[in-house]
């Protein structure tokens, strides 16, 4: 409705000035009758929708209230973001009745999440034995452009072989800003498409016509709560607006066509199919006024909302544990993690265990003592792993626990974020990092959803992710680092363990804690003893940003992570005590105040790593030493790490790229001369 005022054509009360304070704007005119039925069908205590930019009829149907409605878009303090967000991009948590996870800007992001959801369901109904989630669905709404996105496949194929309760409701105008439904799917009728598909029931119709789109969605509605898995629904509707606020749609759309569109307005046929069958003409007109008037004072108080504060904007990046901020949707409560509690102080006498087996003995205590945990993945389940670190698991916890995903990144990392919007605590891997990439969207949106929603929503996930150089083995698919990309993202912690001491103890901070986490397993680490350590106990807790003196020394810094720990050790035993080696182990956050305070010291600093020169980690290290320690430096701060070339296959080449002990010798014996 805002947008029908801010672009002066409200059906109701004729032209309004434009008065630019909305400065975005998606209006849902010709989709809106159909959403609100579906809405309407959306009563399961725990039924959660993944919607998207024109979903606010939708939203209000579920509970929006009209002032948030207008306070969001007008970026007013509340409401969906505290001002952080387009107004068109919401969310609505809900603790007693239908939620709509926090929408993304990105076309097609709605669906894993959705998919989730329907998994997040049936954890709580199966495995946790929480009535209250029978006959819980989720939906997934979307338009006929984003059928063609890689999360619609991924949600359809993950809906599709778990038969999950799970609804797609796609939304389709023909249009995607521009675009014809043609050049979406093959004929422009995804239902068609789907017919034949597997599992799924595939409804087709006119969402213009109210008794059609409610018989369809009651239908599917009814299908998907009764356990008899997943449908999906494809209503035609029109679109009576542009596309956006700033979209003419010059160019692109006929005004025959616009026209054409404009005789398919739903309102008016939804007035005809009830007056005066099931309403008289004066009670119409009546309702109408009354809507009107409640609009307009909702318009009003959120016109009267406060700006947002300028001061507050750095909260909600991160998990702010102070007692009198709200919790989150979404995560273990603060009740859950302190039951858990855990301790800083490691048993110095625990067996000794190799990376791997440091990492299993933690996942396998953490299954043990928290019902909420879980760890998927591609072959993590009856294989446990192709790096074998999950091996037994399964066996010991069930299918429902530890398992077996289809192979989408995107669909691992969707689906790990609304478990954990739904209070579980997800442990997904990534085979290897580079197969990361197609997860981006997904993990960059769940590392921001703290701070976009103003901690309305969060999503605590841990991706285990192996990664670097293997034993005598590399290549540009198994040995990509590249975990600058990881510190550089908003909202995410960073663990590069070196050893399988500081693994436990990172990994379970991570998994008892309350922010998304990144927890690198080293390949190289995992194929040999290189970072064998003693087990440091099953309530070992080693605290983000803490980094470990490994070697004490007076004359040159040297700050390393991941596996070059290693390398740099070895280099280091041949100066005796002129060297203090650094393991940051985390690098987001990471610990400044060990390194700035070494440096001051000691005068020099070398940083080692094993992602790329140019822009790696070590650049962030270097500019904080040369800004903060200046003074104190002896000679130039320096990096030594692979020249910006990928990972090799032949030994021969790898090592080639690779830092090595005698380069670090070198590297140290020059520094020290200067
Ligand atoms: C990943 C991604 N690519 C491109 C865009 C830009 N974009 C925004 S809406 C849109 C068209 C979407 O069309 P459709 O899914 O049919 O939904 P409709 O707007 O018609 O309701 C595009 C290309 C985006 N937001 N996200």
């Amino acid at each position: 409705m805002l947008d029908e005022i801010e672009e002066g054509t409200n059906r109701n009360r004729g032209s309004v000035p434009r008065e630019h304070q909305v400065l975005y704007q998606f209006s849902a005119r010709g989709h809106e009758t159909a959403q609100i039925i579906l809405g309407e069908l959306l009563n399961g205590r725990h039924d959660g929708v993944g919607a998207y930019y024109r979903s606010r009829p939708l939203l209000l149907a579920l509970g929006l209230r009209y002032d948030d409605a207008f306070g969001s878009p007008l970026g007013r303090a509340g409401g969906f973001s505290d001002g952080r967000d387009i107004g068109v991009v919401c969310n609505l948590p809900n603790r007693d009745g239908p939620i709509v996870l926090p929408m993304a800007g990105d076309v097609g992001s709605q669906y894993t999440p959705a998919a989730g959801w329907a998994q997040t369901i049936t954890y709580h109904r199966d495995a946790l034995n929480d009535a209250s989630y029978a006959g819980s669905i989720a939906v997934a709404t979307g338009g006929d452009g984003s059928v063609a996105t890689n999360g619609f496949w991924s949600s359809l194929t993950i809906a599709t072989t778990l038969n999950l309760p799970m609804l797609f409701y796609i939304e389709d105008n023909d249009l995607g800003i521009s675009v014809r439904g043609d050049m979406q799917t093959p004929g422009g009728n995804i239902a068609r498409n789907l017919a034949s598909f597997t599992n799924l029931l595939v409804r087709d119709g006119n969402g213009c016509d109210p008794h059609e789109t409610s018989a369809l969605l009651q239908e599917a509605v009814a299908h998907v709560r009764g356990g008899n898995g997943p449908a999906l629904v494809h209503l035609t509707v029109p679109r009576l607006s542009s596309h956006s606020g700033p979209d003419n749609q010059k160019g692109y759309r006929a005004s025959s066509d616009i026209e054409s569109d404009a005789s398919r307005d739903p309102l008016p046929r939804l007035r005809e199919y009830l007056v005066p069958a099931h309403m008289s003409d004066a009670a119409w007109s009546a309702l109408e006024a009354s809507v009107a008037a409640e609009v307009q004072v909702a318009l009003e108080a959120a016109r009267s909302r406060a700006m947002p504060d300028p001061a507050t904007i750095a909260q909600f990046v991160f998990a702010d544990e102070a007692p009198e901020v709200a919790e989150a949707f979404g995560g273990l409560t603060r009740a859950e993690r302190a039951a858990l509690g855990g301790t800083d102080v490691a048993n110095e006498d625990g067996e000794l265990l190799r990376f791997a087996e440091a990492i299993r003995r933690t996942l396998r205590h953490e299954l043990t003592v928290n019902p909420k945990v879980v760890v998927f993945g591609e072959d993590v389940g009856r294989k446990g792993g192709v790096h074998l670190v999950s091996e037994g698991l399964q066996k010991q916890f069930g299918n429902a626990r530890v398992f077996d995903t289809s192979l989408s990144e995107e669909g691992i990392i969707g689906r790990a974020v609304a478990m954990a919007i739904g209070g579980m605590m997800p442990v997904a891997e990534i085979q290897f990092r580079k197969y990361a990439d197609p997860a981006t969207e997904q993990l960059n949106n769940c590392g921001t959803m703290r701070w976009r929603t103003a901690n309305r929503f969060a999503a605590p996930i841990v991706v285990r992710m192996p990664g670097g150089f293997g034993k005598d083995v590399g290549d540009p698919w198994h040995s990509v680092s590249d975990e600058v990309r990881f510190a550089h993202a908003y909202g995410w912690q960073v663990a590069m363990p070196s050893n399988a001491a500081d693994a436990v103890g990172l990994l379970r901070a991570a998994m008892r804690g309350a922010n998304p986490t990144i927890f690198f397993e080293h390949r190289s680490l995992l194929m040999t003893g290189d970072g064998s350590a003693r087990y440091p106990g099953d309530d070992y807790v080693l605290p983000f940003g803490r980094a470990r003196i490994v070697l004490s020394g007076a004359d040159v810094t040297l700050v390393s992570w991941g596996a070059m720990v290693h390398r740099c050790t070895e280099a280091a035993s041949s100066f005796g005590r002129q060297v203090e080696l650094i393991d940051l182990r985390t690098i987001a956050p990471w610990d400044r105040a060990c390194v700035l305070t070494s440096v001051t010291k000691t005068g020099r600093c070398l940083i080692v790593h094993e992602d790329n020169l140019t822009a790696g980690f070590g650049a962030e290290i270097a500019g904080t030493v040369a800004q903060e320690a200046f003074w104190y430096l002896d000679a130039p701060v320096e990096r030594l790490a692979p020249r910006d070339i990928p990972m090799p296959y032949h030994p021969h080449l790898l090592a080639a790229v690779l830092p090595d002990v005698p380069e670090i010798v070198s590297r140290i014996e020059a520094i020290l001369r200067v």
